[in-house]
């Protein structure tokens, strides 16, 4: 998984690059991104694990030189999810200029279709899939993106998409607003954009990008004070983390013990054998049955796992057994 970090020049871009992997003088346009969660603390606490094992992805800080045309263009194909950075703290109409960039998304998407369509005309005798549906669909998308709609909120269906494998249109992936703000600045400029956002289907977040890179260069011990500042749930890397989760439909389960205690990232929806197959294929290969107990359950029997099975929390589970967001995982497995 891949995600990429685009916007206007200087609008804070390799800021939110450095504060999400943590590194103020980090070099390269790439590097892993430990994805925040409150809870994998909670537990290594309570299992005192010695060691604390986050989920992770690529991070891609793509250059405002990144335009939308050709080359450039292909050269996204692999980025699963985009954070679009819009600059309040300097511009006088960041919502101006991320709907300028959103129309440059547009536009690229919108002739990338074009190109696919006169391709097909032209090729239409050697071409042997159902060409028609494809066709149609193409012209479907071209006439949303005239509209200046985001191809990833126009409700197509499963089947369609499945039509769409081998193509990769960048609106048709998640896009995330990122609004790069300051203490002091215009309220107004900031509901602008998140309006904006909103009216375009697209989640937003703000950060504190001057600040959180102050704060970066700071000791951790010194940190907490201006943390404070910044207002009570404002966490940017764990909101951050939770809201690419969202949209890229991933839950986290938790493996927990002395050793470690590890989040793990599955897509939604998938069973049990799948998330065994994320440790270990020996563990996917062998697996025999798992104890389950979700977070939140755990939690409330005081981190207890005697209390667990008193309250019958603790289940035994097979593997058909759809897997949830905080679940932990025993898995018993054979080989
Ligand atoms: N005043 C202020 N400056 C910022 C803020 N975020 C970034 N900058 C500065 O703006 C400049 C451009 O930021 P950068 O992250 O390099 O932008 P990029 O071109 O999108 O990668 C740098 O000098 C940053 O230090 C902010 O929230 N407030
Ligand atoms: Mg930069």
């Amino acid at each position: 998984m891949k995600i990429g970090i685009i916007g206007p020049a200087q609008s804070g871009k390799t800021t939110i690059f450095k504060v999400l992997l943590q590194s103020a003088n980090i070099t390269g346009d790439i590097g892993m991104f430990k994805f925040m969660d409150s809870r994998i603390e909670k537990l290594s606490g309570i299992f005192s694990s010695k060691k604390k094992v986050y989920p992770e992805t690529a991070f891609l800080d793509i250059g405002s030189s990144a335009g939308f045309t050709g080359k450039e263009y292909s050269k996204l194909n692999n980025i699963d999810l985009f954070i679009c950075v819009a600059n309040a703290f300097f511009s006088e109409n960041p919502k101006k200029d991320l709907e300028g960039y959103m129309m440059d998304i547009i536009l690229a998407d919108l002739e990338a279709i074009q190109n696919r369509i006169t391709k097909i005309e032209k090729e239409r005798m050697k071409i042997k899939t159902d060409i028609e549906s494809v066709m149609r669909l193409l012209k479907k998308c071209q006439n949303s993106l005239e509209n200046s709609k985001l191809l990833r909120n126009i409700g197509l269906t499963k089947d369609e998409l499945k039509l769409f494998s081998g193509f990769s249109f960048i609106s048709l992936r998640p896009i995330v607003g990122v609004i790069n703000l300051e203490e002091g600045i215009n309220m107004d400029k900031i509901s602008q954009v998140e309006e904006y956002c909103s009216s375009m289907g697209l989640s937003c977040i703000r950060f504190f990008g001057k600040t959180e890179l102050e704060i970066l260069e700071l000791k951790p011990e010194e940190r907490g004070q201006f943390s404070k500042e910044m207002g009570s749930g404002y966490n940017f890397r764990e909101n951050m983390s939770k809201l690419i989760c969202k949209e890229l439909n991933l839950l986290t389960f938790f493996t927990a013990g002395d050793k470690d205690t590890t989040g793990w990232h599955l897509e939604s929806g998938l069973s049990i054998i799948e998330a065994a197959g994320k440790i270990h294929s020996d563990i996917k290969r062998g697996f025999i049955r798992a104890e389950v107990v979700n977070y939140e359950d755990f939690i409330k029997c005081a981190g207890n796992m005697q209390k667990v099975r008193e309250a019958g929390l603790l289940k035994i589970e097979g593997k058909e057994y759809i897997v949830k967001d905080g679940d932990m995982l025993n898995i018993r497995f054979n080989i």
